[in-house]
């Protein structure tokens, strides 16, 4: 069986993980944006190509775009969004001359990514990113004071929530704040406190049935396009994959996904499977997503996640928590089988370990914890191909 292609993602220039760190942990192609250009702007082809030319110097290959972000009037579907529109089919043209195949894309409203610890401490002295329930509210209750919020958390997460707040002093409530509104890499847009209520106002009217139909007019104008020039959109699920701020969220569960597959239907309309996204939901079954979109994903994101059944998670080791790595790499290589090219995977998010203490790096892009996350599936995938 056919191993998956073996990618990482690399901020850029600014990145503290260099693109010869990305060679030595032994993966072949880099996944990568023009994270400098503001949010809906068109991507020039000079600039397109000049990423380009500096990864491949580095031996590299530019494997995956991730992400061109969606501007929020797209999603929102007001303000100017069909020049927004216009702007993304300009940059689907322009990377397609540029000869890049894939493009990774959510439809997240206002945040992208969301935790509430950055260095969640692991038992050896390493650290995880975390994701928890009181956390949050004790953000959106307290800090943010969103009108209504303490009716989307059970009584006893908001119990959990004031004792927290209460003991927080003033710079710990600041990293909270920073964390949850300007703390994550990729996510392109940063917010204050008041610019933050702001954007969720926007979404007043806008529930899940609108959002959704935003989604399926904005596809259905730019997969033709995609079609054209031969590129492979893959939709990123929602990460964590359920509501959050009273903000309606479409990208969460299988029946999610089909219901966006089908509309339109087009080999070019297609996926990011994101196993540590996808997997924090027990009504998500990983192996049977896989099966069920097998013609659909373009692009994995390969990371496990350990919940405690009240709605909290960190990030664990890649073989280890609740995703089942073994079935869900095992069924990926068989479709594998079956294309022309390999399926382009990453480690997403590593562990902060070893050196990674003492350097800069963005949460979750380690050099380390990914590059051990990157060998340990390197060799799940050996073995597999070993077994036949
Ligand atoms: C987090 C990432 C996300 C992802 C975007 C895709 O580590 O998986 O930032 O790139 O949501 O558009």
């Amino acid at each position: 069986m056919m191993a998956l292609q073996e990618t990482m993602r690399w901020f850029g220039p600014s990145d503290g993980v260099r693109l010869y760190d990305i060679r030595q942990a032994g993966a072949t192609g880099v996944v990568t944006a023009l994270h400098e250009i503001p949010n809906g702007d068109i991507w020039p082809i000079d600039a397109i190509l000049g990423r380009k030319r500096l990864i491949e110097k580095a031996g590299l290959s530019w494997s995956v775009v991730e992400s061109v972000p969606v501007h929020e009037d797209i999603k929102l579907r007001g303000g100017k969004y069909k020049a927004y529109i216009e702007n993304y089919i300009r940059t689907i043209i322009n990377l397609a001359e540029c000869g890049l195949e894939v493009i990774c894309y959510n439809f997240m409203p206002v945040l992208d990514w969301t935790r509430t610890d950055l260095d969640y401490q692991l038992p050896g002295g390493g650290s995880a990113l975390r994701f928890e329930l009181a956390k949050l509210a004790a953000f959106d209750c307290y800090i943010l004071k969103r009108p209504l919020a303490i009716d989307d958390y059970p009584p006893q997460i908001m119990k959990k929530a004031e004792a927290f707040y209460r003991q927080l002093n003033r710079n710990e409530q600041d990293d909270l704040i920073s964390t949850i509104l300007a703390g994550l890499p990729g996510a392109e847009e940063t917010y204050s406190l008041e610019d933050f209520q702001r954007a969720l106002d926007r979404y007043d009217e806008t529930d899940a049935g609108k959002l959704r139909e935003n989604l399926k007019l904005f596809l259905e104008t730019i997969i033709p396009v995609a079609e054209e020039h031969k590129i492979n959109m893959a939709i990123h699920p929602d990460d964590p994959p359920f509501p959050i701020f009273g903000l309606p969220r479409v990208v969460s569960t299988s029946d999610d996904i089909a219901g966006i597959l089908a509309n339109p239907k087009s080999d070019f309309n297609g996926i990011t499977f994101c196993t540590g996204s996808f997997g924090v939901r027990k009504d998500n079954d990983l192996p049977l997503m896989v099966e069920r979109f097998k013609e659909s994903i373009h692009f994995v994101h390969l990371r496990s996640t350990q919940e405690d059944g009240k709605g909290n998670f960190y990030e664990a080791n890649h073989l280890q928590g609740n995703v089942p790595m073994f079935e869900v790499v095992q069924r990926l290589m068989r479709i594998n089988n079956t294309r022309t090219a390999p399926i382009p995977m990453r480690p997403d998010h590593g562990h902060r370990l070893l050196d990674d203490l003492k350097r800069q790096s963005n949460p979750g892009y380690s050099a380390i914890g990914r590059l051990k996350g990157l060998a340990e599936l390197r060799g799940l995938m050996h073995a597999i191909q070993h077994l036949g």
